[in-house]
């Protein structure tokens, strides 16, 4: 085979390959994106693309099934579940051994909003880049960022939210740290699908990102 036809064709089989593992993550069948996965990393796939083109562009699918009324809350669940499985099966060929702990990260999903999967994804990203990372969950209350901070000496606060009933509620993460003596000592960057840059600048957030890679690269700016 040609150099040229034999691209081609590790093409095809990549482009199979993340296409069966989208639509194991559509069904929500856990045991399938694992083997999906498992599949993909042995056939040399990167677990970036795996990550991105093969599990986060199927809940993209999810989401617009939701939204067209094709999907209920159930279906959304189990596709998170069986995301959340491959997502664990990637971790530790995301994170970089070895590096030295380059800042103290407070993270989690602000109060009212239970989206924890791309909050996860920032927080092990950020582990993998030598972060230390305190993760506050879901639904976190600004008491509880606080109390985090302080607990844990942080220099990095991230809030995540994924509904726009939700999002308002990092300004009053950032009131409570401000209340609290703690805003001029922690930096905070704030992600989801509906933040935007003006959105984080209203806030008085000190910077946004749109993914878990540019969320390291945000996090390793601002410390
Ligand atoms: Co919900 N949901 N959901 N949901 N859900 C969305 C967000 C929605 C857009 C679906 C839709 O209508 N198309 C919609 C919001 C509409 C809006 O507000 N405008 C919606 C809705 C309406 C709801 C409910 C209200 C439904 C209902 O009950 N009627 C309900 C709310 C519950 C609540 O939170 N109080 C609800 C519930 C759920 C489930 C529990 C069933 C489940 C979540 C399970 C879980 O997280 N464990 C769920 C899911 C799975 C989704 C979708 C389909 C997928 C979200 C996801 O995980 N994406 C979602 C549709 C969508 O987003 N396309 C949807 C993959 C993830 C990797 O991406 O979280 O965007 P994301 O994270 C990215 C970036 O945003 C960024 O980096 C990540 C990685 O690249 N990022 C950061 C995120 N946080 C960051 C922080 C940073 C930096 C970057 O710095 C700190």
């Amino acid at each position: 085979m040609t150099k040229s036809r034999s691209n081609q064709k590790n093409q095809e089989v990549r482009v199979t390959n993340l296409n069966e593992l989208q639509i194991k993550v559509i069904e929500g069948d856990k045991a399938g994106v694992e083997a999906g996965v498992n599949a993909a990393l042995s056939a040399g796939l990167s677990p970036e693309s795996i990550m991105n083109e093969g599990l986060i562009s199927a809940m993209n699918e999810v989401g617009i099934r939701f939204e067209n009324g094709d999907f209920f809350v159930p279906e959304m669940l189990i596709a998170a579940r069986a995301m959340q499985a491959g997502l664990a099966l990637l971790k530790p060929h995301l994170v970089e051994g070895g590096v030295q702990a380059k800042g103290r990260v407070v993270v989690g999903t602000v109060k009212g909003d239970l989206h924890d999967i791309g909050k996860n994804l920032v927080a092990m990203m950020l582990e993998g880049a030598g972060f230390e990372v305190k993760d506050i969950g879901t639904d976190a209350t600004p008491e509880q960022y606080v109390q985090a901070v302080r607990a844990n000496d942080s220099n990095i606060v991230g809030m995540s939210a994924l509904l726009t009933t939700t999002m308002s509620n990092m300004k009053s993460v950032i009131q409570a740290l401000e209340k609290a003596g703690l805003r001029s000592k922690v930096k905070v960057m704030i992600g989801g699908a509906p933040v935007t840059e003006a959105f984080a600048r209203d806030i008085g957030a000190d910077g946004f990102a749109p993914d878990a890679s540019r969320a390291v690269a945000l996090a390793r700016m601002l410390v």
